[in-house]
């Protein structure tokens, strides 16, 4: 089990096989704020996991497992302390930063959680394991009777029965902290003091457009070096070609699990695509991200990159459109490097609708949410251009496993069956038969949110 919903690469493609140095993990170092994300998340986690030696005795064993189940149930009031504090008066901007602690937090539950599933589930010696077992099942259970407090009952009865289940809790880990990330979603409102007050706040983001951003002069900005961790040939085509069209550009190749980034591009609106990189005419291209800064505050970020793009490639180009692979380019300089924008633990996955757009982003949980509002959501999010996907835990409907797709739109037919529209960022391999394998397929809305529980939108 992964312990990112979303990494994989794509699986084949016309492009050529990754190379270890492409695909190998590398440390972020020359990009401070990306670095400091990762230390306060660590820093965040409630303590340092004792290295333990084999052949464990039950005291060891009973003592760890009491502390760390200690660390569940504080991580887990952490989050009910930040969920239910009085809230500023409301600031679009600060929904953002919310949102950034609130799923910071609900990473560090889950490694809390995991680092107790894995407790419970090596084998213990000497004798009587399942003292242990009750032990974490009540421990289990005493956290999650604190979460109900905090992301609804409804969200933790999803939880409950993985608990009789310690080899399972993994699985519960994840579905707590998606339930948590409701915490930043509607579900929250009628659930917790202020819940009301966040949900005005995120239907402000809704319809507030991104700061006014107009690009600088090309001659004022230093260009990007080129990320360290590809080899790079020149490239001639053209930016855009006929295009741009992002639900067509846009191919994650088999080289980089960066898919939760290629499905927030590939849903962009093509005005707000062609808005986002400005050609400078000189071989260098400026693309405009946006990202919070020291204060938590959202605001533009110009990165300027030649047109030397690596080879093998990563999003895929060729002579008619290079756009994808420019943006992608820029997003792995703001990162520090190309493994950055994989969907590692290191990375801030669920942010790329706001990198893209300059909007916050909100997750949902869609079966706490419900169908009814997701459908609302994504109808209202279509229509204004603004980027959603959505994140895979478990293959299903002829989808993969940790994999992302963005959400292009809904629709309701005659019979007053309600479809969405997803597209995998590959831009091949989909589920059913329509006809055309460009990775563009339809879903029943009951099926989608059965099988995309997560979804993340820029502005809610
Ligand atoms: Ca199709």
């Amino acid at each position: 089990m992964a312990s990112s919903p979303i990494s994989r690469s794509a699986k084949s493609t016309s492009t050529p096989k990754a190379t270890t140095n492409t695909t190998t993990k590398a440390p972020a170092t020359s990009k401070p704020g990306t670095t400091s994300k990762s230390q306060e998340r660590t820093g965040t986690t409630s303590k340092p996991q004792e290295k333990k030696p084999r052949g464990l005795n039950l005291g060891d064993a009973f003592e760890n497992a009491v502390n760390k189940a200690k660390d569940v149930v504080k991580t887990v009031a952490d989050v009910a302390q930040q969920a239910t504090k009085p809230l500023p008066p409301p600031k679009p901007e600060d929904v953002g930063q919310f949102l950034k602690d609130a799923a910071n937090k609900a990473k560090d539950v889950v490694k809390t959680v995991v680092d107790v599933a894995q407790q419970a589930t090596k084998p213990l010696a000497p004798p009587k394991p399942e003292d242990v077992g009750q032990f974490l099942k009540d421990a289990a259970n005493k956290a999650l009777d604190v979460a109900e407090k905090v992301v609804g009952k409804d969200v933790v009865d999803n939880v409950r029965p993985y608990v009789d289940k310690p080899q399972d809790l993994l699985k519960a880990g994840e579905l707590m902290a998606r339930g948590i990330l409701v915490v930043a979603g509607e579900a929250l409102s009628d659930k917790v003091p202020g819940g009301e007050a966040l949900k005005q706040k995120i239907d402000e983001a809704m319809n507030t457009p991104p700061p006014a951003a107009p690009f600088p002069e090309a001659s004022s900005l230093p260009v990007a070096a080129n990320p360290p961790d590809a080899t790079y040939q020149p490239t001639s085509g053209p930016l855009w070609g006929s295009g741009p069209q992002p639900s067509q550009d846009v191919k994650q190749s088999a080289t980089l699990g960066d898919c939760y980034l290629m499905a927030s591009v590939a849903s962009l609106s093509p005005e707000a695509a062609r808005d986002m990189v400005q050609d400078n005419h000189d071989g260098t291209y400026t693309v405009r991200l946006y990202d919070t800064n020291d204060q938590g505050k959202l605001e533009p970020t110009f990165v300027r990159v030649t047109g030397d793009l690596p080879t093998p490639p990563h999003a895929g180009y060729d002579d008619n459109q290079k756009w994808v692979a420019i943006v992608e380019k820029a997003a792995a300089a703001h990162a520090g490097s190309y493994s950055a924008l994989a969907g590692d633990e290191n990375t801030t996955y669920f942010n790329t609708p706001t990198l893209v757009s300059g909007r916050p982003t909100v997750a949902y949980y869609g079966p706490a949410t419900g169908a009814d509002t997701v459908y609302d959501r994504i109808q209202a999010a279509d229509g204004q251009g603004r980027p959603m996907f959505v994140g895979t835990f478990d293959p299903a409907e002829g989808t993969y496993a940790n994999h992302a797709y963005s959400v292009l739109g809904v629709r309701t037919d005659e019979s007053g069956q309600r479809y969405v529209e997803l597209r995998n960022p590959w831009g091949s391999s989909e589920p059913g038969n329509d006809g055309k394998n460009d990775g563009i397929f339809e879903m029943k809305l009951e099926d989608f949110v059965k099988n995309f529980p997560f979804m993340a939108v820029a502005g809610g």
